[in-house]
């Protein structure tokens, strides 16, 4: 496909509906704006080594260049339109998919894409002054990469606002530009996207954690009955792999150099090399872990079944009949231990109930994944150290388990016995204080700093010691 030079890029034939087109156009300023004043700062002016999606084909989306931040291409981007599309799951399952909002479900609907538009400008808020102390050029490239895509994330559920919800759509579209990450008055959405992550072995745990809660939410919303919803979210699962990627990876190679440096120099405190020792590794691991755990919702969660019958949001990989034979879920129930009266007693949720949980084993079966691999770095370094992840009970926010004291193997302790042990779980100031004295930049290509391995292969074929920025002169 050519590479089109609309004021907004995009594939839904904007031209042909000049109402929608003025109200992105009018939109757009707003979000230039807003990207100025809470995107990357200091690197506006650089050129970036980018991916840029261009069209949704194999050859179009994947499209690299140097490219200056304020002048990416933010468009408008769904997969392919299906032939008589049906939905899928739930109580409307096998009638016709909706192309427009079905008025009964419009209250859920505006509410599931407000919630997950929120995250994509919140995320970009959160790393705002990362680049200032990126390990290498390669990791400063990729940070920026996820924060244009997150903001092409935000476009993609603003397109929906606007040509599916009206002024109230419009106004949603306004409020996603006003919300800030952690300010009090007028916080994001959901918690963890008001967390503080200001250093990079954070900015690692979100990207590992954070965004891998995104693939799952979008994947459950890529099987939505509303279709353009579910091609909406089907593109946007395709960049977000890139996320993930840097997540699980940048963790992975922490963990690696950590691990050379214990081999090496087996008597020694990684932290006159300027490494991370692992318990402090596995402290954020803990932190970033169960916060994520939380923004599946809560355990037994009426809202959950209402957009599961509704046909509103599925499961990951609904589609698949192998792995869910029934689709409708009115039958069965998900057992889970219950707190009560200090005793962990096991009750069962209706299936429709429980989907926050069924979503949620999908994403921790993959995290587990992860972790598998990274201790394979430790097993292959000869070293009997191994990270894990918490109890799922562990340090939660929402949800059943909410401000109770349970350890990260899950067991349940007397308040003060927790706050006397809390520090050997969750990251000290000390461990903060500590990787922020880390935090200093690596801007000479083919250099990292000392906490981190290189990566195995650069971006796009490229090598890592690739000039991935190209400095503005200063
Ligand atoms: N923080 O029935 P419940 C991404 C609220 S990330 C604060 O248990 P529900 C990305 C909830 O709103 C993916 N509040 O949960 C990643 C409700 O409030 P009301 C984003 C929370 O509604 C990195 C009450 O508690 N996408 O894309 O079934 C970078 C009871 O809720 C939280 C989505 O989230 C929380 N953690 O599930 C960039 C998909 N959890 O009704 C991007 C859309 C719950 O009492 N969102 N509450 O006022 C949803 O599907 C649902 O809103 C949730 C919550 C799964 C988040």
């Amino acid at each position: 496909m050519a590479i089109s030079y609309e004021k907004i890029p995009n594939n839904v034939d904007l031209a042909s509906n000049p109402k929608l087109q003025k109200a992105l156009e009018e939109w757009q300023p707003n979000f230039r704006n807003w990207w100025m004043e809470m995107g990357p700062e200091g690197f506006q002016q650089d050129d970036i080594y980018l991916r840029t999606a261009i069209s949704v084909d194999p050859s179009g989306w994947a499209h690299y260049d140097y490219v200056k931040m304020p002048e990416y291409r933010w468009g408008i981007f769904l997969t392919p339109p299906e032939a008589d599309r049906r939905i899928a799951f739930g109580d409307n399952i096998g009638a016709q998919a909706w192309e427009d909002v079905p008025g009964e479900f419009r209250k859920e609907l505006r509410r599931i894409i407000v919630t997950q538009g929120d995250t994509e400008p919140a995320s970009v808020e959160q790393q705002r002054l990362l680049g200032k102390t990126a390990p290498s050029l390669y990791d400063l490239r990729n940070l920026f990469q996820v924060n244009v895509e997150e903001g092409r994330h935000l476009w993609a559920m603003v397109h929906l606002l606007h040509q599916y919800f009206g002024r109230d759509g419009r106004e949603e579209g306004e409020e996603l530009l006003q919300r800030r990450s952690g300010n009090p008055d007028s916080p994001r959405i959901l918690g963890t996207f008001n967390k503080p992550c200001e250093d990079w072995l954070s900015f690692f745990c979100f990207t590992m954690f954070t965004d891998r809660d995104g693939k799952y939410q979008l994947a459950a919303l890529a099987e939505s009955g509303f279709t353009p919803l579910a091609r909406a979210t089907r593109f946007m699962l395709t960049e977000e792999a890139h996320h993930l990627f840097v997540g699980e990876t940048g963790v992975g190679r922490v963990i690696e150099r950590t691990a050379q440096l214990m081999k090496q120099a087996p008597n020694e405190d990684v932290r006159a090399f300027g490494a991370i020792p692992l318990d402090i590794v596995q402290r954020y691991i803990n932190e970033w872990y169960s916060s994520s755990l939380d923004l599946f919702g809560g355990e037994d969660s009426s809202n959950a079944a209402t957009y599961f019958a509704q046909g509103l949001k599925g499961r990951f990989d609904e589609g698949s009949d192998a792995k869910w034979p029934d689709h409708v879920a009115l039958e069965g129930s998900y057992t889970i231990d219950v707190p009560e009266g200090g005793r962990l007693t096991p009750h069962d949720i209706p299936l429709r109930r429980a989907m926050n949980l069924v979503l949620r084993d999908s994403y921790s079966e993959d995290c587990e994944r992860a972790t598998k691999k990274w201790n394979r770095t430790l097993e292959e370094a000869g070293l009997p150290n191994r990270v894990a992840l918490p109890s799922q009970r562990f340090n939660r926010r929402i949800g059943l388990y909410a401000n109770m004291p349970f350890t990260p193997s899950g067991e349940l302790l007397a308040p003060e016995q927790f706050q006397a042990r809390v520090s050997e779980w969750l990251p000290t100031p000390d461990d903060l204080g500590y990787v922020k004295s880390l935090m200093a930049p690596v801007y000479e290509p083919g250099k990292f700093a000392s906490w981190i391995a290189p990566p195995r292969r650069g971006v796009n074929n490229q090598p890592p010691e690739f000039e991935y920025v190209k400095r503005a002169q200063r």
